[in-house]
């Protein structure tokens, strides 16, 4: 058995009665209360669900296991001659909360790469789908088609596993489904937009390092690939993406089930598509002014109109944060340092100085910074990846690995099947008469 899943087997069970004795002798304290705002407003920051994998202050953004973004930068284990992590090593340390040595990481490496062969029936269903299917359409469909595989599902179907056990399977279908879907996401993106020209992967490769080579772009996008997919992981567990999962893995649904559903969330445009919209935005900016940068006067003009049309400035806002988005910093950081001169990052930098004031007198939104969305598909543009349509399965691969990381917890930790309950209206209104 590999460290990582020795280390959390350890840690599962040392876990356990934390979680029982809570809930045994605890389970009355109060945490929350809900109004009726939040029961129409849906559910916005009511406190009812559990992960010890990332937690987001509102004022200072994630952290990942108790690190912020640069921490968890800093620590974990560098690729050989490469500036960014392992993200093999990333997801060690958010199954465990440990920072992995080098051979630990290079164990996990070796593990997916033994794991990352993907059935050639999955290639089939993808081809038989029309090829303008949107390509996160592609990625949630092959990842569901993949469920046959599901060793949770076939243990499940034996009637002999035992609550306790349920974690094991759960992690073994992570660890395949995760070193899979490098493969799926570069599949698609070059059967549809690259002429069908299939790049295998090759074995010396890391995890990102591989996804770059088979997309095609030259590095160093196995760097932008290692930092996006640790970027996109984790936003604790509220957000569409990771809570679908989580509500549907508590049907004790297997986790291709369960992903396949949370990457259906992610497709949303208020969630993981803004970043899709945010550069559909910008080239629409660029195309009124003739491909040239628009003043600062013009951009907020551009920014009235997208609101006055009743649309949403893409990228800005947040249900959680109310700060500027460390997750964008980080890209901004990464960006002044090797795109310096991009007139795309220029247009993104001149978006963060006339949004915010802009939306601030608009008066509508509680959070008037910019997220992850904002800036990523700059980044993407510069190294080539242009079509912005695909930005969000590069989402979906790197948010796999919090909520494959999560969904394993909850099995290791027996969370219950999830049941919230429903009022109706006539019940809200007699309330709200009541006081
Ligand atoms: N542009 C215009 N209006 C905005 C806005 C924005 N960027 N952000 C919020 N608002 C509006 C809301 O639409 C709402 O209007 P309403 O009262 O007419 O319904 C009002 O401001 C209050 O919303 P608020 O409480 O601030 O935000 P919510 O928690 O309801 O929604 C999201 C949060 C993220 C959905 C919202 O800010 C938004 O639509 N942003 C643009 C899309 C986006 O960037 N999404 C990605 C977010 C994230 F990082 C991710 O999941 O990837």
């Amino acid at each position: 058995e590999s460290t990582l899943k020795q280390t959390l087997k350890q840690k599962i069970e040392a876990f356990r009665p934390r979680t029982q004795k809570l809930n045994k002798e605890f389970g009355e304290v109060v945490i929350d209360k809900v109004n009726i705002g939040q029961a129409i407003g849906g559910a916005r920051d009511v406190r009812c669900l559990v992960t010890d994998i990332s937690y987001l202050d509102p004022q200072e953004g994630i952290r990942f296991r108790g690190k912020t973004i640069p921490e968890t930068f800093a620590a974990l284990p560098k690729v050989p001659g490469k500036e960014q992590p392992f993200v093999e090593g990333f997801f060690y340390f958010l199954l465990t909360g440990e920072i992995p040595t080098m051979d630990q990481t290079q164990e996990i490496v070796a593990d997916w790469k033994a794991r990352s062969a993907v059935p050639q029936y999955v290639f089939d269903v993808l081809r038989a789908m029309p090829r303008d299917s949107h390509p996160m359409t592609m990625f949630s469909t092959a990842i569901l088609a993949m469920q046959r595989e599901s060793k949770f599902a076939k243990k499940y179907a034996t009637g002999t596993m035992k609550k306790n056990d349920m974690w094991e399977p759960m992690y073994e279908d992570s660890m395949d489904i995760l070193a899979r879907l490098p493969v799926i996401g570069a599949y698609i993106y070059r059967m549809k937009y690259k002429g069908d020209t299939i790049i295998p992967a090759d074995p010396k490769l890391d995890w990102g390092g591989n996804f770059a080579h088979m997309m095609g772009i030259p590095n160093p996008y196995d760097d932008v690939a290692r930092m996006y997919f640790i970027l996109h992981s984790d936003h604790e567990s509220g957000n569409v993406s990771a809570h679908t999962t989580h509500l549907v893995a508590s049907a004790l649904s297997d986790a291709y089930y369960s992903l396949s559903a949370g990457i259906n969330g992610l497709a949303g445009p208020l969630h993981g598509l803004a970043n899709q919209e945010v550069l559909g935005w910008i080239k629409q900016t660029m195309k009124k002014l003739n491909n040239t940068l628009p003043s600062k006067e013009q951009l907020k003009q551009f920014l009235w109109d997208t609101l006055n049309s009743g649309q949403v400035i893409p990228g800005y806002g947040h249900a959680v944060l109310r700060k500027t988005d460390p997750r964008y910093v980080a890209q901004n950081e990464f960006s002044k340092k090797h795109l310096p001169n991009d007139p795309l990052f220029q247009l993104v930098n001149m978006i963060y100085e006339v949004a915010p004031g802009v939306l601030t007198e608009h008066g509508k939104t509680k959070n008037p910074w910019p997220n992850v969305d904002a800036h990523s598909g700059v980044i993407q543009v510069h190294y080539g990846v242009v079509e912005e349509d695909f930005y969000t399965v590069l989402f979906g691969i790197g948010r796999a690995l919090g909520v494959l990381a999560n969904i394993t917890w909850d099995r290791g930790l027996g969370y219950a099947i999830e049941r919230p309950k429903s009022v109706t209206t006539d019940m809200l209104e007699k309330w709200a008469h009541e006081g």
